[in-house]
């Protein structure tokens, strides 16, 4: 079997490889504290531990990919996406439902954050003519979102959940306020030609490679980062 060798101004395959191995980390972490958790906050530490699961295995196989080929694994980065984000929606619903979360909160949660990533996906691959378009489909479906965690049905669930999940939920949005907001400059990086007239990078494969960089960043800092916080709201709270 032939190893191919990361070279080390490859960025790109450093950034893949070391955020394989963090979200392996992350994962074992989480699933073993499963056994010292409280019974009331064991699904939410499990989802923490399925979401970085689940991303290992696409960064396991993303960094062979991009190593072997040189090209962004697009397709299974938003595989990886379509899996786990609505992953972090349930941990909203979660964390909220003792104080009442409905079933269709999670629903909205989860179709709006389905139509940011597939939109999302429309303006990077097929359709990629009109990528400032599906950006703005995408946008508009992540304000929603963010809408709904600090002004919507979310954030008045977790004030009356008390004030331990208000905390966690106020953390957790500003994950998806500025933590989220990383991917759309990987987006605008890594579109051809450059978004709205920006164009940071001029040269298309740096400019791929530039939002890899981002969105392997963006993820280890989102995925690892939301199960910390749920991790610590279920340190907390006694009951
Ligand atoms: C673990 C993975 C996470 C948290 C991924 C989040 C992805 C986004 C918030 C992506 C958002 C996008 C926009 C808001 C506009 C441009 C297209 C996307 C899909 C990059």
């Amino acid at each position: 079997m032939e190893h191919l060798k990361i070279e080390s101004d490859n960025y790109v395959a450093f950034t893949f490889f070391i955020g394989t191995m963090a979200m392996m980390a992350a994962s074992v972490f989480f699933f073993f504290e499963l056994s010292n958790t409280s019974p009331k906050w064991r699904t939410s530490v499990l989802v923490s531990g399925l979401i970085t699961f689940i991303a290992a295995v696409h960064y396991y196989y993303m960094r062979g990919y991009n190593l072997e080929t040189g090209d962004s694994p697009t397709f299974f980065r938003y595989v990886d996406w379509i899996l786990t984000v609505p992953l972090m929606c349930v941990e909203f619903y979660l964390i909220t439902k003792k104080a009442g979360a409905k079933i269709g909160l999670l629903w909205k949660l989860i179709v709006a954050s389905l139509v940011m990533l597939i939109t999302g996906y429309f303006g990077e691959t097929i359709d990629r003519d009109n990528s400032v378009l599906w950006g703005i489909l995408s946008g508009v479906a992540y304000f929603y979102i963010v809408y709904l965690i600090w002004f919507g049905e979310v954030a008045k669930l977790a004030q009356s959940a008390g004030p331990q999940v208000t905390k966690a939920t106020r953390i957790l949005g500003w994950f998806v306020l500025v933590g989220w907001a990383i991917y759309p400059l990987g987006y605008i990086l890594g579109t051809p030609g450059g978004l709205f007239g920006i164009q940071l990078v001029s040269d298309p494969a740096a400019a791929t490679h530039a939002m890899d960089i981002v969105y392997n960043i963006a993820d280890a800092i989102n995925k690892i980062g939301f199960g910390l916080v749920i991790y610590s709201l279920s340190r907390k709270t006694e009951d």
